[in-house]
């Protein structure tokens, strides 16, 4: 049976596990959850995710939240198919895909989700771009890139020379950043540029960025 993921493409953590399915090649039907209406805070929804946050994978009897979770399981339930994203073989290559996921969860994502906030959700709901929220969460995304310039200019991916689950974790949220007027942040970082268009154009992730989009 294939396993269901509840949630929507547009959403961060939905898509960082779809992107993680597809680059698996693993089977799955994405469940459609109306965040409009609020169907994650009814009781239905609430049962398989008490906290009302999409995403939610269902795999037989296995209920799981929490994206990153539910792709680390994905890659152990899928490890001998598709790209091994863990790394499992090699413990020390696998190491330093867990420090990068850690760097992604830690430090880049609360100062990124800010940004992609004021700039692409919060204007999709009808609200006005604080630019002293950007202003403070530029310096700090800033000096974050500055270190992954420094490790990209020597391995093409953030764990080594392979592209890994700690790639993949940053997808959804450089996707929307890059459509800002911050996205000269990366551009302007050459090494950063070259990795995102690296990862950005994996099929896996070409599949369904098209669907990634506020509006
Ligand atoms: C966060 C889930 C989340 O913020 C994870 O899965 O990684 N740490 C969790 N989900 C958002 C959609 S953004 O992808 C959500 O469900 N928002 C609606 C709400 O909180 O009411």
């Amino acid at each position: 049976m294939a396993m269901k993921l509840y949630g929507v493409p547009m959403s961060t953590c939905t898509s960082r596990v779809m992107a993680c399915l597809h680059e698996k090649g693993a089977d799955f039907e994405l469940v459609p959850v109306n965040l409009g209406t609020g169907e994650h805070k009814q009781p239905p929804f609430l049962s398989k995710n008490p906290f009302g946050q999409i995403p939610v994978l269902e795999d037989g009897d296995l209920t799981l939240y929490e994206s990153r979770a539910i792709t680390a399981y994905v890659a152990e339930k899928c490890k001998d198919t598709g790209t091994d994203l863990m790394r499992h073989k090699n413990p020390k290559e696998a190491a330093m895909v867990k420090v990068w996921m850690e760097v992604e969860s830690q430090t880049f994502n609360p100062a990124i989700s800010p940004i992609v906030m004021e700039y692409v959700i919060g204007p999709s709901m009808g609200k006005k771009t604080e630019q002293a929220v950007v202003d403070a969460c530029t310096g700090k995304l800033g000096k974050v890139l500055d270190v992954y310039e420094s490790r990209l200019s020597t391995c093409k991916y953030l764990a080594g020379d392979f592209y890994s689950m700690a790639d993949l974790h940053h997808l959804p949220y450089m996707h929307y950043f890059m459509t800002t007027p911050c996205a000269s942040m990366v551009k302007d970082r050459p090494h950063v540029m070259a990795w995102w268009q690296d990862i950005s154009s994996r099929p896996s992730f070409k599949k369904m960025a098209g669907a990634m989009t506020f509006g």
